[in-house]
C-alpha cells in the first residue's frame, strides 16, 4: 500500500462509545466480564463514568434512578444471558415505574442461538427482553450503532418513560469501518422527549371540574416529581389553595410542612374529597384502584393529568383526562386560571388542617422516645432531624415497617430527595439507588434500610467504599422481616421470617474501610449519623430494633391471602 492512502478505522466498541457520549451519555452501570470487559475499559479510557458493580440488578436499579433523577436514559451494561437476566429485573421494574433506562447486553452469536447449538451463554435475549420492557433492538452491523442507540434513547424518555433493551451481539464489536463514515452513521438525538401540549378543551374541561369542587384534592405522583416542573407545579398548588397529597417518591416537591400539604390526613382527604386531580400518579394499588372503602362513601369525580393516553379510565371513569407533559399542562392551568381564582371553601381546608395538626401531634411523642433497644418511632425521630438539617440529602428507604413508618415520620422539603422500593414495592433497590443518587446528584445519602431488604444489594457497600461516596446506610436491624420473633415450633429450623439474632451489619461496611457503628439508643444513633453526614464517609450504622416493634407486613398486612384452614 502506498503511503497516505491508509484508511483511518474505527470499530464497533468506539462507536458504541462516541454514539454515547455524542449524546451526553456520560455514565455506564455496569458489570464487567465477557464480551463487553474491553467496552467498558475503552468507555472509561474515553471519559465516560463506568461504575463497576457486584451484581447487575444493583447496577440496574442505580441506571433506572439514574433516568428518574435526571430524565436523560441511566444506561446499564450486562454480559450475556446471566448477567442480562440479572439486569432484566431492573429494566422491569423500571418500565413499571416510568423510569428512562437503556440496558445494554452484550450477547451470542446469532447463527448459533437461533440453531440452538449451544454457545457460550446462549440466549435469546431480544425475545426475552421485549414483553418486559417498553422496546428492544438488535444492533447486527457497526454502521447502524448510531441509529441504534437513537432508538433506543428515544423510546426510553419520550411519551411515558420507560425502560429498553439494547442487544449487542460479541461480534459487532470488533467490527471495522472506515472512521469518517463511522463518525456520519452517528445520530445525535434531537429534542428526544418533545413537550407534549394538552388541547385547550382538556384543560378547560379540567379547570371548570375542579373549580365546581367543595372538597377538591390534589394528587402528586412520582411523574410530577420526574417532569422537573418544580415551579410551576408550586404555583399552581398554591394559586388552587386546594389541599395536596403527595404520593412517596412525590414528597418534597412541596414541602410536606406546606399548610396546604394533607399528607398526614391521607385517609381523610380521600375519603371526603368530591374533586380528585391526579398529577403523575395512577390510580393502582397504591391508591385503592380509585374505589371501595378507602374513597368513602361520596361520589368522586377524577380529573387526571398524564402523558399516556391509555392510562385514562383505567381503574374508574376519568371525568376530565388531560394528556400532555406535565410541565405543558400545568403552566396551561396557570394560565387559564387567570387572577381570579376562587380558594376551596374554608370549611374544608380547616377540616383538613385539623385532622392533620391532630395527626401530627398525636406522632409528636412518639418520636421522642428514648427506648434501648429503640423502636421504629425512636429511631425516626432522630433521622426526621438529620433531613430536617440536610434538606439536600436524598433519602433511600425500603423495608416493611422501615419503610412505611420512614414515610409517614420523615418529611422532606425539596423534590426529588425521596427514593424508594416504587410501584413494586421491591426489596433490592437501596444500595443501587443509593450510589446513583450520590453519583448524579453529589449531594450525601441517606439509606434508610429494613435488614431483610438491605441483604438484597448488600455487596455493594464495597462497592460504596470503593468510589468513596458520601452514604450513610441506616440498617433497622430487628432481626427479621417484618419482625424478629417469629417461632418454628415444627423442627430445629428457624421461623422463615427471622435472621440471625444480634448480627452486626456495622462490621461488613468495616471489612472495605469504611466506618462502622453500632447504636442502641437514639442518642447513640443521632452522633453516628450527624458525624457521617460531616465527614462524607461511608458509613453503616447498626441500629438496634427491638424484634417485637414491627408489624406484618408494615401498612399493607391486609394483602397477605388468608388460609381458612389456619388454626388460630
Ligand atoms: O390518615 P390516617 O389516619 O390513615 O393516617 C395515615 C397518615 O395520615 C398518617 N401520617 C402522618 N401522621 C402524623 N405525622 C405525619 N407526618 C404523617 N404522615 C402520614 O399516617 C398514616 C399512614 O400514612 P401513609 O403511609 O401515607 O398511608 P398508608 O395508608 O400506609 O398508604 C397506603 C399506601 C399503600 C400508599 C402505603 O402504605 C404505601 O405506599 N405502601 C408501600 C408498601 C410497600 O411497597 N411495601 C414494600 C413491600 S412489603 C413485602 O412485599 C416485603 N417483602 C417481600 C419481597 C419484596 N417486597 N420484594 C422482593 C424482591 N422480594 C420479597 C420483604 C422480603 S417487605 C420485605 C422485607 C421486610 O423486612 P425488613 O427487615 O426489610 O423491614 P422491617 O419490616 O422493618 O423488618
Ligand atoms: P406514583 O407511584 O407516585 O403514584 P406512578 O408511577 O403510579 O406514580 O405514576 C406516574 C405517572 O406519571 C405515569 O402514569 C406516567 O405516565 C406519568 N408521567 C411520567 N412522566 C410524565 C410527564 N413528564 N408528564 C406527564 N405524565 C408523566
Ligand atoms: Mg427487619
Amino acid at each position: 500500500e502506498a503511503p497516505g492512502t491508509e484508511q483511518e478505522l474505527t470499530d464497533g466498541f468506539h462507536l458504541v462509545i462516541d454514539a454515547l457520549k455524542l449524546n451526553g451519555i456520560n455514565t455506564i452501570y455496569n458489570v464487567p466480564g465477557i464480551p463487553i470487559t474491553d467496552l467498558g475499559r475503552m468507555a472509561q479510557a474515553a471519559g465516560i463514568r463506568v461504575i463497576s458493580f457486584r451484581h447487575e440488578q444493583n447496577a440496574g436499579y442505580a441506571a433506572g434512578i439514574a433516568g428518574f433523577l435526571t430524565k436523560k436514559p441511566g444506561v446499564c451494561l450486562t454480559v450475556s444471558a446471566p448477567g442480562f437476566l440479572n439486569g432484566l429485573t431492573a429494566l422491569a421494574h423500571a418500565t413499571t415505574n416510568c423510569y428512562p433506562m437503556i440496558l445494554i447486553s452484550g450477547s451470542s452469536e446469532r447463527e448459533i442461538v437461533d440453531l440452538q447449538q449451544g454457545d457460550y451463554e446462549e440466549m435469546d435475549q431480544l425475545a426475552i427482553a421485549k414483553p418486559l420492557c417498553k422496546a428492544a433492538y438488535r444492533v447486527l452491523h457497526a454502521q447502524d450503532i448510531g441509529i441504534g442507540l437513537a432508538r433506543a434513547i428515544r423510546a426510553a424518555v419520550s411519551g411515558r418513560p420507560g425502560g429498553v433493551y439494547l442487544d449487542l451481539p460479541a461480534k459487532l464489536f470488533g467490527q471495522v469501518m472506515n472512521a469518517d463514515a463511522g463518525e456520519k452513521s452517528l445520530v445525535k438525538v434531537i429534542d428526544a422527549a418533545p413537550a407534549q401540549i394538552p388541547s385547550p378543551a382538556s384543560v378547560k374541561r379540567a379547570l371548570d371540574v375542579l373549580k365546581g369542587a367543595k372538597r377538591p384534592l390534589i394528587i402528586l405522583g412520582k411523574g410530577a416529581a420526574y417532569a422537573q416542573a418544580d415551579e410551576e407545579i408550586k404555583t399552581f398548588v398554591e394559586k388552587s389553595g386546594v389541599p395536596f397529597l403527595p404520593m412517596s417518591m412525590a414528597k418534597g416537591l412541596l414541602p410536606d410542612t406546606h399548610p396546604q400539604c394533607a399528607g398526614a390526613a391521607r385517609s381523610t382527604v380521600l375519603k371526603e374529597s368530591d374533586v380528585v386531580m391526579l398529577i403523575g400518579a395512577r390510580l393502582n394499588w397504591l391508591l385503592s384502584h380509585g374505589k371501595g372503602k378507602t374513597w368513602g362513601e361520596a361520589p368522586k369525580k377524577f380529573i387526571q393529568v398524564d402523558i399516556e393516553p391509555r392510562e385514562m379510565d383505567s381503574n374508574v371513569e376519568i371525568v376530565a383526562p388531560v394528556v400532555g407533559d406535565i410541565g405543558s399542562v400545568v403552566s396551561a392551568f396557570n394560565q387559564a386560571m387567570g387572577a381570579g381564582w376562587t380558594a376551596p371553601p374554608a370549611e374544608w381546608t380547616k377540616a383538613v388542617s385539623t385532622k392533620r395538626e391532630e395527626n401530627v401531634a398525636k406522632m409528636a411523642p412518639k418520636l421522642m422516645n428514648n427506648k434501648s433497644p429503640m423502636d421504629y418511632h425512636g429511631a425516626l425521630g432522630v433521622l426526621k432531624n438529620v433531613i430536617k438539617e440536610h434538606p439536600d440529602a436524598i433519602l433511600v428507604n425500603e423495608g416493611a415497617n422501615t419503610l412505611d413508618l420512614a414515610r409517614g415520620v420523615i418529611d422532606m422539603y425539596k423534590p426529588r430527595k425521596r427514593l424508594d422500593v416504587g410501584t413494586w414495592g421491591v426489596m433490592g433497590i437501596g444500595m443501587g439507588q443509593a450510589i446513583a443518587a450520590a453519583l448524579e446528584t453529589g449531594n450525601p445519602v441517606l439509606a434508610v434500610e429494613g435488614d431483610s431488604a438491605f441483604g438484597f444489594s448488600g455487596m455493594e457497600v464495597e462497592t460504596i467504599c470503593r468510589y468513596n461516596l458520601p452514604i450513610c446506610v441506616v440498617i433497622f436491624n430487628n432481626d427479621g422481616i417484618y419482625r424478629g420473633t417469629d417461632v418454628n415450633s415444627a423442627n430445629s429450623d428457624p421461623a422463615t421470617t427471622v435472621f440471625v439474632k444480634g448480627a452486626r451489619y456495622d462490621k461488613m461496611m468495616e471489612a472495605f474501610g469504611g466506618v462502622g457503628v453500632n447504636a442502641s439508643s437514639p442518642d447513640e444513633l443521632k452522633r453516628a449519623v450527624n458525624e457521617a453526614m460531616k465527614s462524607g464517609k461511608p458509613t453503616l450504622i447498626n441500629a438496634v430494633i427491638d424484634p417485637a416493634a414491627g408489624s406484618e407486613s408494615g401498612r399493607i398486612g391486609n394483602l397477605n391471602p388468608q388460609s381458612v384452614l389456619q388454626k388460630k
